[in-house]
């Protein structure tokens, strides 16, 4: 591609962009050639996420469960899960796991994350259980858990379909599902990474499923490992058309493989530029899709402050008990304070806001940081932004 054409290129995408137009497969797969400057994807990124979410950074207060290691999936990409017998291997107690409720509410957390591994000798009850026990005894913390892939999971154990799984599991305190599990959509690439897990078509009919029962569920992107630019594009399309009938997804997360402990890792990291370039290719592709996040514990804190600037309206949570990017080699610490997190979306040039799972504002008692209200929902601005792009 000489330079005359990727100009030409970029000002028709760029058009199109201001125009509220679509982009297709052609378009993302050009904003990944090496050849378009990355601060020109960047700027139209930010274009359209300061036309989405003006100058706001979100975050939240929130900590993770994983309850077991235990898997019988075998994903080549993953650091965390563990065989039956391996002494690595855990499944935590109802103790253990009401113990981490209380230091979550003890540390004014809004959230728990709740992903683990599929053992392979409990039982649907056993992680349904989880739920309703953690509901019970602490009622205000929303429970964001299993991927669709434990959804699918179930299914087989239960013979109920999502839809009843999904309605079941609401019933016992379930608040909304996170984006795990979706990897990449197209066989090419999911065939050599995790072959006997859900499949695309699975992945979204769980999460249209969720949509259709009331939970808001979010989508991610494992990028940086064997798949390429058409994979991701073609990733990010597919989850386009779902959100365009349901419009139940809040948050993207493009994830960037972390190669240490797993079984591919002769792979390198994905570079910081690579995570810039992806964050604002999937803000311009996902122009249905509200919210973006720079998942901080994966990216780095440099580069999640970074990707504010290239689409991304929110860093995830201060978190706490973190183990699958860890375990992957993951050198970000376990957890930040909330200043932190306010500063480092002030330094960012952005204002910090304070959000639940579900985006509403969150108020908290100046004298009781424990507690806090639930105010309105976040407002999308929707409109024009004063700034033109270029
Ligand atoms: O599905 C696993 C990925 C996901 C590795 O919904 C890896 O708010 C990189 O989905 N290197 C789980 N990635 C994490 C996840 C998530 C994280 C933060 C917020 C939300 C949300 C969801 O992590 C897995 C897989 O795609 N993963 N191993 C690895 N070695």
């Amino acid at each position: 591609m000489n330079n005359l054409n990727v100009k030409d290129r970029l000002r028709s995408i760029r058009d199109k962009v201001e125009q509220g137009g679509r982009l297709n497969m052609d378009d993302g797969v050009f904003l990944y050639s090496p050849e378009v400057p990355l601060h020109e994807v960047g700027q139209l990124a930010n274009y359209v996420r300061e036309k989405i979410n003006g100058n706001v950074g979100y975050y939240n207060i929130n900590t993770h469960l994983n309850p077991t290691n235990v898997c019988v999936y075998r994903c080549r990409f993953c650091a965390f899960r563990s065989d039956l017998r391996d002494p690595k291997g855990y499944a935590m107690s109802d103790e253990q796991i009401l113990h981490r409720g209380q230091e979550a509410v003890d540390n004014g957390c809004t959230e728990m994350h709740i992903v683990g591994g599929l053992h392979h000798k409990l039982g649907y009850d056993w992680y349904r259980g989880i739920i309703e026990k953690l509901h019970n005894a602490y009622p205000k913390l929303h429970l964001k858990g299993w991927t669709a892939v434990e959804i699918n999971w179930f299914e087989f154990l239960t013979k109920m379909t999502s839809k009843e799984i999904l309605q079941d599991l609401r019933s016992a305190g379930l608040g909304s599902m996170p984006g795990g599990g979706a990897e990449i959509f197209h066989p090419e690439v999911r065939d050599q990474l995790c072959e006997h897990k859900a499949n695309s078509h699975k992945w979204l009919e769980i999460h249209q499923a969720a949509h259709e029962v009331g939970l808001k569920t979010n989508c991610t992107m494992l990028y940086g490992h064997v798949e390429q630019a058409y994979h991701r594009i073609d990733h990010l399309l597919r989850l386009r058309d779902l959100q365009d009938k349901t419009g139940g997804f809040q948050t993207f997360i493009p994830l960037a493989f972390h190669p240490e402990n797993t079984k591919l890792s002769h792979l390198k990291k994905p570079s910081a530029l690579m995570d810039l370039r992806t964050m604002a290719v999937c803000r311009l592709m996902l122009d249905n899709v509200p919210h973006m996040k720079a998942y901080w514990i994966m990216l780095g804190i440099g580069t999640a402050q970074t990707a504010l600037a290239y689409g991304a309206d929110d860093i995830d949570g201060t978190v706490r008990h973190e183990l699958i990017y860890h375990d992957a080699g993951a050198t970000t610490p376990e957890m930040l304070t909330v200043e932190q997190m306010k500063q480092l979306i002030n330094e960012a040039g952005r204002e910090p806001v304070e959000r639940d799972t579900v985006y509403h504002h969150i108020h908290r008692n100046p004298d009781n940081f424990q507690e806090w209200t639930v105010g309105e929902e976040v407002s999308l601005y929707g409109k024009q932004p004063e700034l033109t792009v270029g």
